[in-house]
């Protein structure tokens, strides 16, 4: 019998015969399949509705987004459409979409070399340049307060209360570092409000293995995962760079003595960063830029153990401690940088 993903593949518009369909890459959303054809690569996407609870909105989105960034000559992601026409397959309770494969780049779980990360920083400022002329007006919120922190931190709170698992007592440590936190999480969304910080169209997930490298040169090609591009602060998609960037270790390093922040690698992204944006950056986002790092950590750190605590309901894991380790790292890495905030300002004060 045909799985589902192969039943997917044949309602799109591919070139060529399909000769294999398999799970690829390492995002923790939804489900992506590379599926070879005689003639190309595609990428075969299960969309997951419990996260993205509007796939048709969902669609809508990418359809803008990139239409924009192909005007203007920005290599981005290419949907494919279905045999019948539009460009989202619903199965049953499921959907699908396809991707072109971009072709001859490569992904990144770590750094190595200083030089990629300045070239993925300056990729991202200047993706946030090219939006900053998109029309916000026509783009849906896929995911309500995706990055208000202090929302987040009840959101945790609520999952301790329910403690759905029943794991709550064996992540005691962890739980008390969030909660001494609980006062250190609201200076963006303050600012937001209070109309200090500029809401932007962000990308909202800006994690290194989000932007496809080019293989043989090491430039920047391609920023992928649109799927929260919505209105938001530049300070996110800073932040959440470094958070995943300028880390010595992989997101789920089970060593925590190989979990350190990196003032190196801070550097060479907000070299690449800054310079792309220097000339619509305000006092008050520059300011925050080392701070938004810390932010990050501390919200994708909460996100992890709560999920922990909830049963693994949200984020895609390999084992049962996955989420739990997740979390170990990015507290590791946001005490880290709160001890270097001194540092770190004296390095924005240098560009
Ligand atoms: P998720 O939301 O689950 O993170 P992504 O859209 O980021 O899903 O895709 C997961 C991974 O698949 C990416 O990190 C990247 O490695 C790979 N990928 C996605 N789209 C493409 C594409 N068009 N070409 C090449 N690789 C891709
Ligand atoms: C998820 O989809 P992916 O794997 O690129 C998550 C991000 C988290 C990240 C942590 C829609 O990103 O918010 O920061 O995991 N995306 C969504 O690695 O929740
Ligand atoms: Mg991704």
């Amino acid at each position: 019998m045909k799985d589902i993903f192969q039943l997917a593949a044949e309602q799109f518009a591919l070139e060529g015969e399909i000769l294999s369909n398999e799970p690829y890459g390492d995002g923790h959303i939804g489900v992506t399949h590379l599926v070879r054809t005689t003639k190309k690569n595609y990428i075969l996407q299960k969309i997951n509705h419990f996260v993205f609870p509007e796939p048709e909105k969902l669609i809508q989105n990418i359809e803008n987004v990139t239409d924009f960034l192909d005007a203007r000559g920005v290599e981005t992601l290419r949907l494919v459409p279905l045999k019948t026409g539009g460009n989202l397959l619903r199965q049953g309770e499921n959907y699908f979409r396809v991707y072109d494969f971009i072709e001859n780049t490569v992904y990144y779980q770590t750094i190595t070399d200083e030089k990629v990360f300045r070239n993925a920083g300056r990729a991202f400022g200047e993706f946030q340049n090219t939006l900053a002329e998109f029309d916000a007006s026509v783009l849906h919120e896929t995911i309500a307060k995706f990055h208000d922190t202090p929302k987040r931190f009840r959101d945790f709170e609520a999952a301790l209360a329910a403690n759905a698992s029943g794991r709550a007592d064996t992540c005691k440590p962890e739980i008390d570092f969030v909660l001494s936190r609980k006062d250190t999480l609201d200076k963006v969304t303050k600012g937001l409000a209070d109309g200090s910080i500029p809401l932007r169209v962000t990308h909202n997930d800006t994690k290194l293995n989000n932007i496809l490298m080019d293989a043989k040169t090491g430039e920047a090609r391609a920023i992928i995962d649109l799927d929260t591009v919505m209105p938001g602060s530049m300070l996110y998609d800073f932040g959440d760079s470094i958070r995943f960037g300028a880390s010595t270790a992989a997101e789920d390093e089970k060593d925590l003595d190989k979990v350190h922040f990196s003032v190196s690698l801070f550097k060479a992204y907000a070299e690449g960063f800054y310079g792309a944006v220097k000339h619509t950056i305000t006092p008050a986002e520059r300011e925050l830029l080392p701070y938004s790092g810390y932010l990050m950590m501390m919200e994708c750190g909460m996100r992890f153990l709560a999920d922990y605590i909830a049963g693994d309901v949200y984020f895609a894991t390999a084992y049962p401690e996955h989420n739990l380790v997740r979390c170990r790292t990015q507290f590791r890495l946001a005490e880290e940088t709160w001890a270097h905030f001194d540092e770190l300002k004296d390095i924005i004060d240098s560009l």
